[in-house]
């Protein structure tokens, strides 16, 4: 397997800033395991990991035991020789009921990994949620509750306070269409439409609590929040399909970016948002921000059922479409579209927050874990990235989900997006043949 970049792919990046920065990301829940150390307190995930409903009966109890091992992680991303790592705070690690008493030895764990990046030449980026709500503000009504904002709030300015002396990028949620849409309160409760648009309401609300905080708290702060970008497209040529797709793709795309970085609902939203709309509200939500956190991996095909909640489900893709092994559509051009889009209509710069490759990687009889079709993957995505550069978006960072296989929610540990193998018998971690490409991208380009 050729693990070097082929002059052709390497001249594709040309059109990228000279300061581009090249990172991987991970999520607390995703990672961390230790659900049940040094005083963490429940979060909603770890109540579904009891419920039986995760592929395999999978559980965050052990993770990649991250918790424990992130100095052996913070080695690894200093041979991969990246300059920043996305990672998200655990709420209910730092506040074990969500608010009130804090858990010293949560921040603690923080402090040490932010500490171990620094001195590796790493730059933290904190993200404050990454969908573990604390399970103790779930049972008061969790995002439902509009106290839910000041709990938001309460719980930045805590992570603010604390490392915002070494940490200067943060970004509020990322992806809340997705939690929003998929959630097992209300995207699963079909009838739950204005539990959703309320929800969606006071996570937009929250973002722009925690916006006013870090910016107060935090010199220098360099603010954004994450949205997941995947273009919703008709999976046939009836109008049903196409009406469906367009009501989606609203949900979806738009719901989260357009009230938060242009102060205003999309005209499909409002008659739902307009219930729970309070004065001065839009105005609380849209603060100013200081980049774009996009996350992308591949359109959705999508067919209209007027029995839910939004009229849709998820259809065929186009005949011939190539797919990843856990069937995503792999079209990178896509990708360049959704980056031009989002620069335009946003305008400010933008870091790609997530975009990677998952699959059912195994190690061969050698031990090694080889890869090329996720190489191929990432090739053709920064590519496509840096087509969109050339094309005027003001792109100025990209980070590959994810450093380490993981958790992946619903799919247990059967879906792998790492770039790293780990080994959950004994939580080996095995660099796939993709991580020394990726680390020879980022020598590659940066001298260049
Ligand atoms: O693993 C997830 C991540 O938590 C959010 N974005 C998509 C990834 C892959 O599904």
């Amino acid at each position: 397997m050729n693990n070097r970049i082929e002059t052709a792919e390497h001249l594709s990046l040309a059109s990228l800033r000279p300061d581009f920065i090249w990172g991987v990301s991970t999520s607390s829940f995703q990672i961390e395991g230790a659900t049940r150390e040094d005083g963490r307190g429940l979060s909603i995930w770890d109540i579904y990991g009891q419920s039986g409903e995760i592929q395999n009966h999978d559980t965050g109890d052990v993770a990649c035991d991250h918790y424990h091992r992130y100095g052996e992680d913070i080695a690894l991303m200093k041979q991969l020789g990246i300059q920043a790592y996305r990672f998200s705070v655990a709420w209910p690690r730092i506040l074990p009921t969500g608010q009130g008493e804090i858990n010293e030895r949560g921040l603690a764990f923080y402090d040490r990994l932010i500490d171990g990046l620094l001195a590796a030449g790493i730059e933290p980026w904190l993200c404050l949620y990454h969908w573990d709500l604390p399970q103790a503000l779930e049972e008061r009504g969790g995002w439902l509750n509009r106290e839910s904002v000041e709990w938001f709030a309460d719980y930045a300015r805590i992570a603010a306070r604390r490392f915002g002396d070494r940490v200067k990028r943060f970004a509020t949620f990322n992806e809340p269409s997705i939690f929003t849409l998929f959630s097992r309160a209300i995207g699963r409760d079909k009838t739950a439409e204005d539990k959703f648009h309320r929800t969606i309401h006071h996570v937009n609300l929250a973002h722009g609590a925690a916006v006013d905080v870090l910016r107060a708290t935090v010199k220098g702060a360099s603010i954004g929040s994450i949205h997941s970008r995947q273009p919703c497209r008709p999976s046939s040529s009836e109008e049903a399909d196409a009406a469906a797709a367009a009501r989606l793709d609203v949900y979806w795309n738009d719901a989260f970016p357009e009230p938060q970085y242009r102060g205003e609902y999309p005209p499909l939203l409002r008659p739902g948002i307009e219930p729970h709309l309070l004065a001065g509200d839009l105005a609380r939500i849209c603060r100013p921000l200081d980049w774009f956190g996009l996350n992308h991996y591949s359109p959705v095909y999508v067919k209209a059922n007027p029995g839910t909640m939004l009229g849709y489900d998820f259809g065929d893709k186009p005949p011939g479409t190539p797919l990843t092994p856990i069937d995503w559509p792999i079209e990178p051009d896509a990708f360049r579209e959704v980056l031009v889009a989002a620069h335009e209509r946003y305008g400010l710069p933008i870091y790609v927050t997530e975009n990677g490759y998952g699959a059912h990687d195994r190690p061969d009889a050698s031990g090694a874990v080889d890869d090329p079709e996720r190489i191929r993957f990432l090739a053709d995505y920064t590519a496509s990235m840096a087509a969109a550069a050339a094309q005027g978006a003001d792109i100025r960072g990209y980070f590959v989900w994810s450093l380490l296989d993981n958790f992946e929610w619903d799919f247990g540990y059967s879906h792998r997006f790492g770039i790293t193998y780990v080994d959950y018998a004994t939580l080996r971690r095995i660099p796939k043949s993709s991580f020394h490409w990726y680390k020879n991208l980022i020598t590659a380009t940066r001298h260049a």
